[in-house]
């Protein structure tokens, strides 16, 4: 697209001009001229969507008639973004379609402004979905993803008066432009009832599911663009309805319409939020029967298409693989049972042999709190059928675990999937499927050691680890389009945007002083940038010449917002004190939502706030310390933040952050990581070459799980032997900053359970190295080059080819 214009491109623009200017009169019935923002933005999606069809159903017709195997990508989160600008970059037609709108005296980049984030997720996992399903349709793996389509996406933050408000987030209120209902491919799924095995004549057994509550689901198929290759994947989500025969009133008695009317708003709360709210039991159920809804007729619909391609329902499991990303789908191991053995007639072992080998499973966390396990009062009301399939897995399972284990209670307990009066989820997963992978090197051990060792000494072989990995496409090439064209004409070639890996041919420049002089202007250019949303957004002026420390992402105790800010208090309090201490003008950003009943995680925002306010009025610092928390950080919002990064903060207590993906995204943009050695920062140490290129602090994951092993960790020790980490902590109740005596016990008092205290000279120092480093622009420049050149393992193709080849067995497939 870039240089002089080929004849080519000349007439690829002028179909795009005559398609554009007919969408806008076809939807709108009125001229270009008249039309608002936003409805400009839908021509140009409509007209877009022109271009991806012919191939959408080219895809699929060719999927069909080769039979190749397809890959089915589970996820109760699938967290988008905006699509645009990414389906413009995969069409290869971003630059023509701007020349265009120039042509209309209209902006692109305006144009871009218009899309709602579509929120359907809430951070890495969901966000590692959206990643995986643009890599698999970038190498034309046929691969394609199930969903919820939430009526309401996470909420909206506001900060108001210093604190966090939740608005609803109503993603959907000018329609989605990217997705196509499809009503005659709805499925039934059925809730609640009475499910027994009846004796029929012959003496068989038959199975009975009545009084059961039946849900349409309807799905909504959004297009997933190749780069650059014709291939068009699915993502579908599936939104519920009301039955078909709902609007019969006919004749109808007081009782059955109040029946009626309740079916109806059950029916329409189950699509209508990301995450109920866990706090009440009412809010778990209905989690439940999100995860239900969507594995059912995802199975479902998967099943039927599969059939009607004529193929042998014996070979399903070479035709298709099903992956479920964390246990929220994991009962599609029983909902395939059930159409197995009651739909299709298997018989139940052969049913169990197919199972397996479709099913796949990703564990991302080992936080206890997310390891989900349901009542099993709760399970066998809401689906009583899948509870009798999941009991008779259990029991199965249980011969074997006891053959194998004689006399060993210990163990039964142990892999036993109902368990003390609860369903447990990952261990479904795990006993239904052929593989369990991590999702970064050390996470993938601790869950073989730790976590789930128990299964892993039961079957090591199904362990393995796909570190994860970021859409370069989005998260580089499109976020930062000046590095990507100076990569381009630095090494002479842009084969590093189909080839991540070749990023590395960037090493050879890391020292080159006019590419290094370059690198810095762009820098520079993105923290302007950043610059200026902050001003626009927080009224806030902040120095580009100043270091920009980020910290960006859900706000969590583990995460340790909280330790940032007691640093930045001790930077601060050390300022107002000591005459002889001294730093470098510093910008610390934070941003990430905290969950709306997350009480600490709500007063770290707090403290964070009111630290801003204190700090950044401050006249007498000199603009030392600004201190930003940027309001509803989400996807593109995050194109702004990763590219100005100078600093990238990944300082989650070892052992706790499964990976992340921010420190990739972070990574490949130039920033250095200032992290402990947890989830993926243990490779990215390992991929720019150790220490010189990143600054690594605090307590080793061994020593982390020691601590909680012997319960040797003495916070209220910490406190009283550490006079720095004491005097900030002092402050939080002491008037500095307000009232924060929720996070004084926090760590005092409940023993600091994110070692927090334990970490603070050691992060203090880590400023300390970073600072020094900082100031020599040659060094630094030449590491930030190293973190770009050795990123491309972390990108998120890497990773899907992984997946391809060792757990799911597919191949591409090229769509002519
Ligand atoms: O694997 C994606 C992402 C990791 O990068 C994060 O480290 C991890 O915390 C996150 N896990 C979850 C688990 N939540 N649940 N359930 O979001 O996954």
């Amino acid at each position: 697209q870039k240089g002089p214009k080929s004849k080519e491109f000349e007439k690829l623009k002028e179909g795009l001009r005559v398609r554009f200017l007919n969408t806008a009169h076809i939807m709108w019935g009125r001229d270009l001229h008249e039309l608002t923002e936003n409805e400009i933005y839908q021509t140009v999606a409509a007209t877009a969507k022109q271009y991806i069809s012919d191939n959408w159903i080219k895809t699929n017709r060719t999927y069909g008639e080769r039979e190749e195997k397809q890959v089915y990508y589970f996820s109760i989160e699938f967290l988008m973004g905006r699509l645009l600008k990414s389906n413009l970059i995969n069409l290869g037609i971003e630059e023509a379609v701007k020349e265009v709108l120039e042509g209309f005296d209209l902006n692109l980049s305006e144009v871009f402004e218009e899309e709602p984030d579509a929120g359907l997720g809430n951070g890495g996992l969901g966000r590692l979905a959206a990643c995986f399903i643009d890599s698999m349709a970038a190498h034309r793996l046929p691969g394609h993803g199930c969903s919820i389509r939430y009526q309401y996406g996470l909420f909206e933050q506001k900060i108001i008066n210093g604190n966090q408000v939740e608005i609803p987030d109503n993603w959907l209120k000018n329609g989605f432009a990217w997705e196509y209902r499809k009503p005659d491919k709805a499925v039934d799924v059925k809730f609640g009832g009475n499910a027994y095995m009846k004796e029929m004549p012959d003496g068989s057994l038959k199975l009975v599911h009545e009084n059961a509550r039946t849900v349409m689901a309807v799905p909504y198929d959004v297009p997933i663009v190749g780069y650059h290759n014709n291939t068009v994947n699915t993502l579908r989500l599936w939104n519920a309805e009301v039955n078909r025969d709902f609007s019969d009133y006919g004749m109808l008695t007081q009782e059955q319409m109040r029946q009626k009317n309740e079916y109806r708003m059950f029916v329409e709360s189950i699509t209508r939020y990301l995450y109920p709210d866990d706090s009440t039991y009412d809010g778990r159920r209905m989690r439940l029967i999100q995860e239900y809804f969507m594995t059912s007729a995802g199975v479902q619909s998967i099943v039927r298409h599969y059939k009607k391609t004529g193929m042998d329902m014996h070979d399903f499991a070479q035709k298709i693989a099903i992956h479920i990303n964390d246990t929220h789908p994991a009962v599609a191991v029983a909902e395939l049972m059930r159409i197995l053995v009651d739909e299709e007639g298997f018989e139940w072992n052969e049913a169990w042999a197919i199972t397996r080998n479709t099913i796949a499973y990703t564990n991302h966390t080992i936080m206890p709190e997310a390891l989900e396990k349901w009542p099993v009062d709760m399970f066998r009301e809401l689906l009583p059928r899948i509870y009798m399939i999941i009991d008779e897995i259990n029991r199965r399972h249980l011969l074997e675990v006891r053959a194998r284990y004689p006399k060993n209670e210990g163990k039964v307990h142990a892999l036993s999937i109902i368990q003390d009066g609860m369903v447990h989820m990952a261990r479904l997963s795990i006993v239904g499927g052929h593989s369990v992978n991590g999702v970064a090197k050390i996470h993938s051990d601790i869950l073989k050691d730790t976590t789930l060792r128990d299964f892993y000494e039961y079957n090591p072989k199904m362990f393995n680890n796909k570190t994860n990995g970021i859409t370069h496409r989005r998260w580089l090439m499109g976020a930062n389009p000046e590095l990507a064209d100076l990569i381009d004409a630095t090494i002479g070639s842009r084969r590093w945007h189909r080839h991540p890996e070749q990023l590395d041919l960037l090493n050879d420049y890391v020292e080159d002083k006019p590419f290094l002089a370059e690198l810095g202007k762009i820098k520079h250019l993105r923290k302007e940038a950043l610059a200026k949303y902050i001003k626009e957004h927080n009224g806030i002026e902040v120095n580009p010449d100043s270091i920009f420390d980020i910290q960006v992402k859900r706000i969590h105790s583990y995460k340790r917002q909280l330790m940032n800010i007691l640093h930045i208090m001790y930077q601060y309090h050390k300022l107002k004190t000591d005459k002889n201490f001294d730093m470098l003008p510093t910008t610390y950003i934070f941003g990430g939502k905290a969950a709306p009943g997350y009480y600490i995680a709500k007063e770290t925002i707090r403290l964070i706030l009111a630290v801003a306010d204190k700090v950044n009025n401050d006249k007498s610092i000199k603009g030392k310390i600004k201190i930003v928390f940027i309001e509803n950080f989400g996807v593109s919002i995050g194109e702004i933040v990763y590219p100005a990064a100078d600093v990238s903060e990944q300082i989650s207590t070892a052992s706790k952050e499964a990976s992340g993906t921010g420190n990739m995204k972070f990574m490949m943009n130039g920033a250095i990581t200032l992290g402990t050695l947890d989830g993926a920062n243990v490779e990215i140490r390992e991929a720019v070459g150790g220490d010189a290129h990143c600054v690594i602090f605090g307590l080793r994951a061994e020593e982390v799980l020691n601590y909680y092993a012997t319960g040797t960790y003495s916070a209220w020790d910490e406190y009283n032997t550490n006079e720095n980490v004491r005097t900030v902590v002092n402050q939080l109740t002491d008037g500095t900053y307000g009232d924060f005596r929720s996070l004084y016990e926090y760590l005092v008092h409940a023993n600091d359970e994110f070692f927090i205290m334990k970490d603070f000279n050691a992060y203090a120092a880590a400023h300390v190295e970073i600072m020094k480093r900082y100031q020599d622009r040659f060094h630094w420049l030449k590491s930030s080059a190293m973190n770009i050149a050795n990123s491309g393992c972390f990108s998120s193709d890497r990773t899907i080819d992984e997946y391809a080849n060792e757990i799911w067995q597919v191949k591409p497939v090229m769509i002519p």
